[in-house]
Formats: structure tokens, C-alpha cells, sequence
């Protein structure tokens, strides 16, 4: 091999690796995925998740504005998610609520697999106009959610407002997972809510997200997660 071909294999594999199609796929696993199919008396929830996805989403719960906060955690996570909730909610929103925040944890749980490579943990800090939210997660195997928000409305576009503490409980005891959020402050209510989904999917990412150098160790000094 003369000099000036050596001097081209590497080049050429940069300009490889650079392109669009290779950034996609970091490893060469494929994407982590799980079917969703949650039925209870009260609540019937059916749909998909892909962690490693395009941020596609088609999600239908009966409230709007859930619809609006799945829609971005799809789009901010990097998730595909596909959500068809029918729920009692001639009783209130309490039973949808929580049930899609256990769904997606079940799915989230089931599409982790054995949680070697990823990074386990994320935060993120997202502002949003004069709002400014905090999201923390840890995939550690041990269920925990602490929400603090102190909204002072009751809903939020069409959702009961406390509800949103009781789809962070679901979410995180379903995936086994710690999650933090808050407001740090803000003034629209709309946007405490929005600029916490948006960390939470944004925490959610960084800590699903597969390191490659990493990609046989299982990201615990325990052996277990
Ligand atoms: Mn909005």
C-alpha cells in the first residue's frame, strides 16, 4: 500500500462516519422497542415505544393537553410513541392519568432489557420563556418520584393539574426508575408543566442512551439493576 492510500483509508472513514445515516445508529444493536397493551376495569391503554426512535408520535388519551405533553416527550426524547387511552374519565382524570404514566414505565422498563451500556442516569435544565424546570433520572431499579411544582391552578388546559405528580409516580414506579422535577420559577401555568415534560424527556434521553464505549457493562458496582 503506498503512502497516499493510507493516508486516504482513514479520511474516508471520518467522512463515513460523519454522514446522517451512521449518527442514527450509534451501536449496531437494533432499536429498543416494547408494545404497550395495559387493561384494567378502568383504563385500556395500547400502543408502542422505541427508545431509540425519530421522534414520531401518534397519541390519543381523551385529554388533550396529556396529548400535547406525550407528543413532546416523543419529540424531545428521541422516542417514537404510538398511545391509545380510553379511560373512565366520566369519573375525573385520575385513573388515565396514572395508568399511561405505569404504561410507559412498563414499556420503558421492558424495552431497557438488561440495561448494560446505557448511561443509567441524565438531567436536564429546560427553560422555558420566563419558565425554568429541572429534571433529573436515575434507570437504578428502584422506584421513586419527588414533583415538586406549587401550581397555583387547577388545570392546565383540559388536565387536572395535580395529576401531573400522580403520571411521574406511575411512570417512575413502573420503570423502576428515580425521577426528579421542578420548577425552579415561572408564571404561566402552562409552561411549568410543558417546560417540566419537555426536562423530564430530555433527562430521559441522556440516561437511556447507549454509551458504546460502555456497551457490555452494566452501569452498577451492585451487579444489578
Ligand atoms: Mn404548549
Amino acid at each position: 500500500m503506498s503512502l497516499r492510500a493510507r493516508r486516504a483509508g482513514p479520511t474516508k472513514r471520518l467522512v463515513r462516519r460523519a454522514g446522517p445515516a451512521k449518527r442514527t445508529r450509534q451501536t449496531n444493536q437494533p432499536p429498543r422497542r416494547a408494545t404497550i397493551d395495559r387493561r384494567t376495569t378502568e383504563t385500556q391503554i395500547r400502543g408502542r415505544l422505541v427508545i431509540d426512535g425519530q421522534g414520531r408520535y401518534d397519541v390519543r388519551t381523551g385529554i388533550r393537553f396529556l396529548d400535547h405533553m406525550l407528543e413532546l416527550v416523543a419529540r424531545h426524547g428521541g422516542f417514537d410513541l404510538t398511545l391509545r387511552a380510553t379511560g373512565d374519565l366520566d369519573v375525573d382524570q385520575h385513573h388515565t392519568v396514572e395508568d399511561i404514566g405505569i404504561a410507559l414505565g412498563e414499556a420503558m422498563l421492558a424495552a431497557l432489557g438488561d440495561r448494560k451500556g446505557i448511561n443509567r442516569a441524565g438531567y436536564f435544565v429546560m427553560p422555558m420563556d420566563e419558565t425554568l424546570a429541572v429534571a433529573a433520572v436515575d434507570l437504578s431499579g428502584r422506584p421513586h418520584a419527588v414533583v415538586d411544582l406549587k401550581l397555583g391552578v387547577e388545570r392546565v388546559g383540559d388536565l387536572q393539574s395535580e395529576l401531573v405528580h400522580d403520571f411521574f409516580d406511575g411512570f417512575a414506579s413502573a420503570a423502576r426508575a428515580n425521577v426528579h422535577a421542578t420548577v425552579l420559577y415561572g408564571r404561566s401555568s402552562h409552561h411549568q408543566v410543558e417546560a417540566v415534560f419537555k426536562a423530564f424527556a430530555r433527562a430521559l434521553r441522556v440516561a437511556c442512551a447507549r454509551d458504546a464505549r460502555l456497551a457490555k457493562m452494566l452501569p452498577s458496582t451492585k451487579g444489578l439493576l
